[in-house]
């Protein structure tokens, strides 16, 4: 692993930058008292008691007693990166917010993923929403984007977040099941709550099983506003849309993931910033004029809706590059607080429910979890712009301030810290104007629970929607509450009957026999992934090969894919080294011990007889070929290669007197000479799957 880069290139700010270790560094107390031995405890002779003044002893041992703060309530599993969001345009039509008026600023980032139910040694892969948070240090201060990979969510109100948390979360007897909905409480609220089903949608859809954090979209969720320096104001969504695309794994492959590795995303992340190959995200937004507000037929301040992109285009305004990884994941990734509440001047709320409580909740959960109002000094909180305030004291307070005046207005100090006026950058809260009385009831534009989710069902290809009924066969499979299920296929029935039907089929109930509403028949092409990039970007591929392999085809492969940005490694079945046919030493990347095919998006088998009869005799080999298979990635075999197609359940590869590229995603050919199919299979990889493959359900995989 190379050394980390101990310069934040993305600000030259000195909160950003970490420690950095000097050359002849020596160890010391805390108290910079430099250490004799610190692997020996101060005793009476050396077999007698240990003595209360070894203060070295103390230090060490009562500050590891003490490493661990309260992990987040929800979110607790996530992975960070730092980078750089640079705006395409100035947005100062819309916006003031500094960091979007000019394309040649780089406002530095950090950008934190997360599941949302696991605890924080939780595995990634799980079927699971993935929290999407960036962190904008700008020259007007800290801008907070929190959002999630889904554009929706389970509920309209805050108030119901620590009933729909505590339904996700493992059960309150027995703690379990871990970083997972496949449970009773789950279901249970989900059938009684109907405001939850489009989001429910998403949750069984293959959105919440992502193939990388870098291959998936973010979302605002909320409606927030934008205000100009004019004053004018208007409605604005936020979408985060990946340059590589948006990719998910098959459920199959989460699964085994989670035990394989099951920090797959994290090191993905982490390898991809490591090798230079940065992810990179699109920011667009929807822009809503305020004369726009109630033309829709949902309530555009109703968390659980979204704006179809038919009717109110994505706007990209900029593009934010992961580039440097953290250097510390406590320090960093585990302290970092994020706060919706955080906004700079032209950035403002919307009277959203769900958004209203979540500006109280962030700051009263970091309180808690980090201890100290004085969170905020930590270098990976800090503003790159100065701050001055009367705060004073806390837990932790690091500010030594000097002035004896910390109250306003003061005549002792100038009166510094003197307020700012809108005009010299102060923010001002848009002057929304607001009637009403004091009532606890829900706005009745928010009652329509199920268009949306017809909506989100209509827009799936088939795949998907095979995807989301075996998800919901997996998830209510697992209710034994007969009343449950039986709840939740009239839910669906409210959304599709034929889903409804689907979905009956699988976990033991009575499908209905009447549809409840008719399908409004809109679909929305921006929802499916099959309408993507594509890409071979940033993939992986797995060479599987055994001594007596043909050397010149895996360069060959080797060198197209890395021309396009793929990673290939050789899976053998010792580590070390293979002696190729010639009897060159072909370095080992992976075993089959130590690597798994769900860790690859593709597999090429290279000739040399002697490798594949060796391979054909390894069952790890030929599992690992009908596992890819069965997860319709493509494989690419050549001359002796194309045997070991045949031995696994790849279905029959036969005349190959010329190459085979079909839409089932085989590529193999007889020749010797790799570059034939190089092409072919590269695109081939950039298709990310290949649904149309036949009979994969009967391969034993
Ligand atoms: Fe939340 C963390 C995203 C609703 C209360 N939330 C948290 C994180 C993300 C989101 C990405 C992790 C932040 C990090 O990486 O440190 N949350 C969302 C989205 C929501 C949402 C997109 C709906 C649109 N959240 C939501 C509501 C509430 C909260 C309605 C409470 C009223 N969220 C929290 C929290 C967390 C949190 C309990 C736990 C850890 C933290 O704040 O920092 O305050």
């Amino acid at each position: 692993m190379a050394e980390q880069k101990h310069v934040n290139e993305n600000t030259k700010n000195e909160a950003l930058q970490p420690y950095r270790k000097d050359a002849d560094e020596k160890l010391t107390t805390n108290q910079g008292v430099k250490v004799n031995d610190t692997d020996n405890s101060l005793k009476v002779g050396t077999r007698g008691p240990s003595l209360k003044e070894d203060f070295h002893f103390q230090e060490k041992l009562t500050h590891f007693d003490r490493e661990r703060i309260p992990e987040r309530v929800v979110h607790a599993r996530g992975s960070g990166a730092h980078g750089y969001f640079q705006p395409y345009e100035s947005m100062a039509e819309f916006t003031k917010a500094k960091f979007l008026q000019d394309p040649s600023i780089k406002t530095p980032v950090f950008v934190r993923f997360s599941t949302v139910g696991g605890s924080r040694g939780s595995a990634d892969t799980v079927r699971d929403v993935r929290g999407f948070s960036v962190k904008f240090y700008t020259e007007d201060g800290n801008y907070d984007l929190v959002g999630n990979n889904i554009p929706v969510f389970f509920i309209q109100d805050a108030i119901k977040f620590p009933d729909i948390v505590h339904a996700i979360k493992p059960e309150p007897d027995h703690e379990m099941p871990q970083a997972s909905t496949a449970h009773p409480s789950f279901w249970d609220f989900i059938s009684l709550v109907p405001e939850s089903m489009h989001m429910v949608m998403w949750i069984l859809s293959d959105r919440t099983l992502p193939r990388s954090l870098r291959m998936m979209q973010g979302f605002g969720v909320h409606t927030f506003r934008w205000v100009n320096a004019e004053g004018k104001s208007r409605f604005v969504k936020y979408h985060w849309k990946p340059l590589l695309g948006v990719h998910s794994n098959v459920f199959d492959e989460a699964q085994k993931l989670a035990g394989k590795d099951p920090d797959f995303h994290r090191r993905d992340l982490w390898d991809a910033i490591d090798m230079g190959d940065y992810p990179e995200y699109e920011l667009g937004v929807q822009i809503i004029e305020e004369s726009d507000e109630h033309k829709f037929d949902f309530d555009i301040l109703d968390a659980t809706k979204l704006i179809p992109e038919e009717l109110v285009p994505v706007r990209p305004i900029g593009k934010m590059v992961l580039n440097r990884n953290p250097n510390n994941f406590f320090a960093e990734t585990e302290q970092v607080a994020f706060q919706p509440s955080n906004v700079v001047p032209g950035i403002d709320f919307s009277d959203d429910p769900l958004l209203q409580g979540r500006l109280f909740s962030y700051h009263d959960t970091q309180l808690h979890r980090l201890g100290s109002p004085n969170f905020v000094h930590l270098p990976i909180n800090r503003p790159v712009c100065p701050f001055h305030n009367n705060q004073q004291d806390g837990r932790m307070q690091m500010e030594i301030k000097t002035t004896r005046v910390n109250y306003s207005p003061n005549s002792l100090g100038e009166n510094r810290p003197a307020v700012s006026s809108e005009a010299e950058g102060a923010y001002v809260h848009y002057p929304e104007r607001v009637e009403g009385s004091k009532v606890r009831e829900r706005s009745p534009s928010f009652k329509d629970h199920f268009s949306q989710a017809t909506l989100f069902w209509n827009s799936l290809s088939p795949v998907e929607k095979d995807h989301l009924v075996a998800a919901a066969h997996f998830e209510l499979g697992k209710v034994g509450d007969q009343g449950v299920r039986e709840r939740m296929v009239e839910r669906f029935n409210h959304v599709d009957h034929e889903l409804a039907k689907r979905v009956a089929q699988g976990i033991g109930v009575a499908a209905p026999t009447q549809p409840v509403t008719k399908n409004h028949g809109q679909s929305s092409e921006a929802l499916s992934q099959m309408n993507t990039t594509k890409t071979a970007k940033g993939r992986k591929v797995a060479i599987l090969a055994a001594d007596g392999v043909e050397a010149a085809q895996i360069m060959t492969i080797k060198q197209a894919l890395k021309a396009v940005g793929v990673i290939a490694e050789v899976v053998s079945k010792f580590k070390g080294t293979i002696k190729s046919a010639e009897g060159q030493a072909i370095e080992v990347d992976k075993t089959f011990l130590t690597s798994a095919s769900p860790m690859f998006d593709a597999v090429y088998i290279p000739g040399g007889l002697k490798s594949v009869e060796a391979l054909k005799m390894n069952g790890e080999a030929v599992h690992f070929i009908n596992e890819a298979f069965k997860h319709c990635k493509p494989i690419a075999a050549t001359a002796e290669g194309v045997d070991l197609l045949q031995t696994s359940n790849v279905q029959d590869v036969a005349q190959l007197d010329k190459f085979v590229q079909d839409d089932q995603g085989i590529v193999a050919t007889p020749s010797t000479d790799a570059n034939e199919i190089a092409k072919v299979f590269i695109n081939a990889i950039a298709q990310h799957r290949h649904w149309k493959r036949a009979h994969k359900d009967a391969v034993p995989a």
